[in-house]
This record gives structure tokens, C-alpha cells and sequence, in this order.
């Protein structure tokens, strides 16, 4: 476990393109339908019950957040995507917003996508690991909930996630996590450790950008 993480702190909140804090040091987006468990991920990994707000209601991230780990590293909430009372307005925002964000923000090192164990892989989720492959940033996928289901279950659900991915081509990383019963906390601070560690070839993913 590393304990980096539980020092980090909420810093900024955008909206917009230009409100988007300067594209320098390294940042790992958490990204998922809305309701997927993102915020609590978060809290969870940084072991701390608040910083990113959790809500019974879906749709209640609608900014992106950015939480510093130090000076250059840095987590970042994305609003949840797929919200059905979602404004068709303020979707096209998101839409165009995220998009733009995964092909040409250079701080951003890797993907954490948040899916309910219990609903995988629906088309907005397919949108994102479509964006990842396409610009050649690192995609790690965080089962949540796994707690709903039995271990044989959640195992199960893991296993044709992953066929589904690889019969598609895609190059993810995946495992089972709850933020309720801490499973998956060792395997998640794992994968961030690794990405902030690594000198990603800059060149590699700039081609794609
Ligand atoms: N049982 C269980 N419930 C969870 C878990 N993670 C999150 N939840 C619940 O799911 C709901 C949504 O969690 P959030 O973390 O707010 O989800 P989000 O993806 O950030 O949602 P938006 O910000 O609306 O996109 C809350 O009621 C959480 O308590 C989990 O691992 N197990
Ligand atoms: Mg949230």
C-alpha cells in the first residue's frame, strides 16, 4: 500500500477547456458511467471518506476535479457519462469536452474506467476504450461493486469482460474492486504507482495526438 496517496487534496474544480489547470506533470483520470462508484474509488485510494463527493443521486459529478497527490502528481474525477436525465445540451458539452481532453491533454498518463460489476462494457463505456486505443493512453478497468455479487460471480463477469476486450483488440489491465469491503486497494494503488513511475515514451503517445 502506498501511503503517497493519502495525502492528496482536493485543489480545483473546471468546466470548461481553458479552466483546465496547466497541462504539466502527470495525471490519471477516473472516468465511468454516472452512479459507476468513480468519487468512491477515489476516496478509497486516497483513504479519505469526503474529498471527492459521493452521492445516491447519479449525475452529481458535473465538473472535473482535480485532486494533487504532490506537485506532480495529480487524480482527476471526471463527471459520469450516460445519465439519463442528463440535458441533451449539457451531454454534447461532456461529450465534445472528454474527447478533447483524452486526445490532447499531454499530462494525462492513463485511464481508470470505472464499470459496475453488475453493467460492463455499454456503449459510452466502449466510447472510452475506443478514445484510449486510439491515442495510445494506458487503460486499467476497475470492476466496482464486486461486493453485490458472489466471488464465483464477480470472477465470472471478470473473465468475459476481459474475452470481450481481447476479441476487440483492446490492451487493458483489469480487476475486481469494492470500495466498501476494500477489495482491489493493493491492485489499484499497484497500477497508479506504475503509471506515475514510468517515463511513458512521450514521443510514443504524442504521435497519436
Ligand atoms: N455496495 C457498493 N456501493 C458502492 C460502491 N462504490 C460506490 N457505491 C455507491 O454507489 C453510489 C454512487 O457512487 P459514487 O462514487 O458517487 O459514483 P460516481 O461514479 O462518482 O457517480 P457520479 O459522480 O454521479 O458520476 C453511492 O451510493 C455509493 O455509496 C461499492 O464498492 N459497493
Ligand atoms: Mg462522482
Amino acid at each position: 500500500m502506498n501511503k503517497l496517496y493519502f495525502n492528496t487534496q482536493y485543489i480545483y474544480s473546471a468546466q470548461t477547456w481553458p479552466q483546465l489547470p496547466p497541462d504539466q506533470g502527470a495525471e490519471i483520470a477516473f472516468a465511468g458511467r454516472s452512479n459507476a462508484g468513480k468519487s468512491s474509488a477515489i476516496n478509497k485510494i486516497t483513504r479519505q471518506r469526503n474529498l471527492a463527493r459521493v452521492s445516491k443521486t447519479p449525475g452529481r459529478t458535473q465538473m472535473i476535479n482535480y485532486f494533487q497527490i504532490d506537485e506532480e502528481r495529480f487524480l482527476v474525477d471526471l463527471p459520469g457519462y450516460g445519465y439519463a436525465k442528463t440535458s441533451q445540451k449539457t451531454r454534447r458539452h461532456w461529450q465534445q469536452m472528454l474527447q478533447k481532453y483524452f486526445t490532447q491533454r499531454k499530462a494525462l498518463k492513463g485511464l481508470m474506467l470505472i464499470m459496475d460489476i453488475r453493467h460492463p462494457l455499454n456503449e459510452l463505456d466502449w466510447q472510452m476504450i475506443e478514445w484510449c486505443k486510439n491515442t495510445n493512453l494506458a487503460l486499467h478497468i476497475l470492476l466496482s461493486k464486486t461486493d453485490k455479487l458472489s466471488r464465483g460471480a464477480a470472477q465470472n463477469t471478470m473473465m468475459r469482460t476481459l474475452h470481450a476486450l481481447e476479441e476487440k483488440n483492446v490492451d487493458a489491465s483489469m480487476q475486481l474492486f469494492s470500495a466498501t469491503n476494500n477489495i482491489g486497494l493493493e491492485d489499484a494503488h499497484t497500477i497508479l504507482d506504475q503509471w506515475f513511475e514510468q517515463t511513458i515514451d512521450k514521443t510514443d503517445r504524442q504521435k497519436h495526438l
